[in-house]
């Protein structure tokens, strides 16, 4: 088994949900600036041109972060990184989706419609016109984690859980382009300090 991982948050969630189940997988590196995930022979791995990929050794391939998270966690239940039981996996999923569509999706769309726009253009249908309204919408997704966050020391409750791995990816990638934390997010940044703060958050770039 392998992954194709390159430079961006996508990827360095799934590297760090690795790194903190433990695990050690071989990597291929993709250059995503110069367009090698949207060409062949990457295509035919993932048609959809996108990183990260999970390569099985009989050459099947799975993508998408949050069927390789849940593939990974199927196979590697310890730690548990969405859940031990029926319900934490719930409330775990709850939170990972929140994260996804408050925060995640539209400071992706907010970025590959402004400063992300000459890199993406040409490949995916950029918002550039909605693009203040997108950066808009994660920073009041972010405000809502904010306030939702109160005491716990977790997004999801009391242990580390992929909704934080992939909070933590999005917001570190948003403080590089232009979308970091406001100065109303106390709780997040304190967040943030301790996520820092752990050994597998030192995996950035491939
Ligand atoms: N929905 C995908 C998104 C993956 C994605 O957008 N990856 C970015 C890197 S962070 C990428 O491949 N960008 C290059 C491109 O789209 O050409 C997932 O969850 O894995």
């Amino acid at each position: 088994m392998k992954l194709y991982s390159s430079i961006g948050p996508n990827p360095r969630m799934v590297r760090m949900f690795i790194a903190e189940k433990g695990l050690d997988l071989p990597m291929t590196r993709v250059d995503i600036i110069a367009g090698e995930n949207r060409r062949e022979p990457f295509l035919s791995i993932n048609p959809a041109g996108e990183i990260p990929v999970l390569e099985f050794d009989d050459g099947t391939a799975l993508a998408e972060t949050t069927a390789i998270c849940e593939y990974l966690e199927e196979r590697h239940p310890e730690p548990p990184l969405i859940g031990a039981t029926p319900e934490a996996r719930a409330r775990t999923r709850m939170w990972w989706r929140r994260v996804d569509l408050k925060v995640v999706q539209p400071m992706t769309q907010g970025f590959r419609g402004a400063e992300g726009l000459q890199l993406f253009e040409s490949r995916t249908h950029c918002l550039p016109v909605a693009a203040d309204d997108l950066k808009a919408t994660a920073r009041e997704g972010l405000s809502w984690l904010e306030g939702q966050l109160g005491e716990r020391p977790f997004i999801a409750g009391e242990t580390l859980s992929v909704a934080d791995i992939l909070l933590f990816s999005f917001i570190e990638f948003g403080a590089l382009v232009g979308q970091g934390l406001a100065p109303g997010h106390q709780r997040l940044a304190r967040w943030h300090d301790r996520m820092a703060s752990r050994p597998s958050a030192a995996i950035t770039a491939f």
